[in-house]
């Protein structure tokens, strides 16, 4: 006969699991709250995280104990612990996760938590508690925490979200996905990186367009590669000098998630202005006419994936090229703070090829980025004047015009100031 116990422990060991599944954090969190109703549990609380680029964490409380789960895609295993008390046969949710997780194999411990033989009952009395914890009824809601994470190995930033994934479509190129955030809207994420939020985007493509419009100051042709969300060219469009922009953009996926979920940001696809063209922005600037562009803009993702070629000598030269007399070129820079080497490095061969006098770099702040701090790296083909001190009524009457919610003529000077960590990043004097 088997000593009472409190609880019941199974511990499992989930293994040759879709990899794919092991890293889908909404997926889980759905099938572990599943799990825990199909075996009579009351679910509580699902708090769920997952990790770039692998990896989800997650914990379900119930108020029969908790269910949790640690995942290792790139080995295709789970870490599950089922810990239950009362009535509720866990290996109902062991069975439904086996099938969910597709796990091929397994291995599973089963242990009784907390042998009444071994403890000892205290003496006061808690029965008018358990009579009120006994009317506890399940409100059939829970509280879900379920968190985007986009991390290095040494930092993350974590955005919470519904759960629920509006968009999730694994394209040519990456895994393009919009989520519903709770504090800044809807999301777009390419390969578990936050790209663009509907509520701080303001941040990002104000700061891309209108300081280099107005340094330059008689922009009429101008080239984006990347940029699919659409954000970049709704800002540039608000210049009215402009005659055209040519947006290149490798993932038309992207550009069907944005006009779908995201009209606020993919707003102008059809502007009369706009030439869209779906190729590898690489190789258009390869192939392109010199001295054909007054503004380069390189509005894309971070070194990995079809974005890495975005971080070579080649295309930046190709870059320069391409760029009329007075050219500017803006780069998304990546953060001092994050992603170091990939800023410090963009850094120097802006520096090698633009001159060290004409690869200014202009930081802002975004809430939705690992440590906030971002910023565009230039390259100006004749030097010019940052400061544009003979432009402030010009700045603020267009920015008052277009009711902007970032950029003015203060930030636009203050911008491009550096702190001293990153004039020693950079080796500046
Ligand atoms: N880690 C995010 C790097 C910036 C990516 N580009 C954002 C595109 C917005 N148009």
């Amino acid at each position: 006969m088997k000593d009472k116990s409190l609880g019941n422990h199974i511990l499992v060991e989930f293994m040759n699991c879709s990899p794919e599944i092991m890293n889908d954090v909404s997926t889980i969190e759905q099938n572990m709250v599943a799990a825990a109703q199909l075996a009579g549990a009351n679910v509580i609380n699902a708090t769920f995280h997952h990790f770039s680029p692998f990896g989800v964490s997650g914990v379900v409380v119930i108020q029969e104990s908790h269910l949790a789960i640690h995942t290792w895609p790139e080995y295709g295993y789970a870490a599950v612990d089922l810990f239950t008390c009362g009535e509720i046969n866990a290996w109902v949710s062991f069975d439904f996760l086996k099938k969910s997780f597709l796990a091929q194999s397994y291995s599973v411990v089963e242990m009784r938590r907390g042998s009444v033989n071994l403890l000892k009952r205290n003496d006061f009395d808690i029965s008018t508690m358990r009579q009120r914890a006994s009317k506890w009824e399940n409100p059939d809601f829970y509280t879900r925490n379920v968190w985007f994470t986009d991390k290095d190995e040494n930092q993350a930033l974590s955005i919470r979200f519904t759960g629920e994934v509006l968009h999730d479509v694994q394209s040519d190129y990456q895994r393009v996905r919009i989520l519903e955030s709770y504090k800044y809207g809807k999301m777009l994420a390419l390969d578990d990186m936050v790209m663009t939020t509907e509520n701080d985007e303001f941040h990002y493509h104000e700061m891309i367009s209108h300081p280099a419009v107005f340094i330059h100051g008689n922009v009429r042709n101008v080239l984006v590669i990347g940029g699919g969300d659409g954000g970049t060219i709704r800002e540039l469009l608000r210049h009215s000098e402009i005659d055209q922009i040519t947006l290149v953009e490798i993932d038309q996926e992207v550009i069907v998630a944005c006009k779908k979920h995201l009209p606020s940001i993919a707003s102008e696809f059809n502007h009369s202005k706009l030439k869209l063209i779906i190729d590898d922005g690489i190789d258009y600037v390869r192939k392109a006419q010199s001295s054909s562009f007054d503004l380069v803009m390189v509005d894309g993702s971070d070194p990995v994936g079809p974005a890495e070629g975005l971080f070579t000598k080649e295309f930046y030269e190709n870059c320069n090229r391409i760029l009329c007399d007075r050219g500017i070129l803006v780069a998304q820079g990546e953060s001092p703070k994050f992603n170091e080497n990939a800023f410090i490095e963009l850094n120097k061969t802006l520096r090698d090829i633009f001159g060290d006098k004409n690869a200014p770099i202009s930081l802002f702040y975004v809430p939705s980025y690992p440590t906030g701090m971002w910023c565009f790296q230039y390259g100006f083909k004749k030097k010019s004047d940052v400061k544009v001190s003979d432009k402030k009524e010009q700045i603020t009457s267009f920015v008052n015009h277009h009711n902007l919610k970032y950029y003015n003529y203060e930030v636009h000077c203050a911008s491009f100031a550096l702190p001293n960590f990153i004039k020693k990043q950079l080796d500046l004097s």
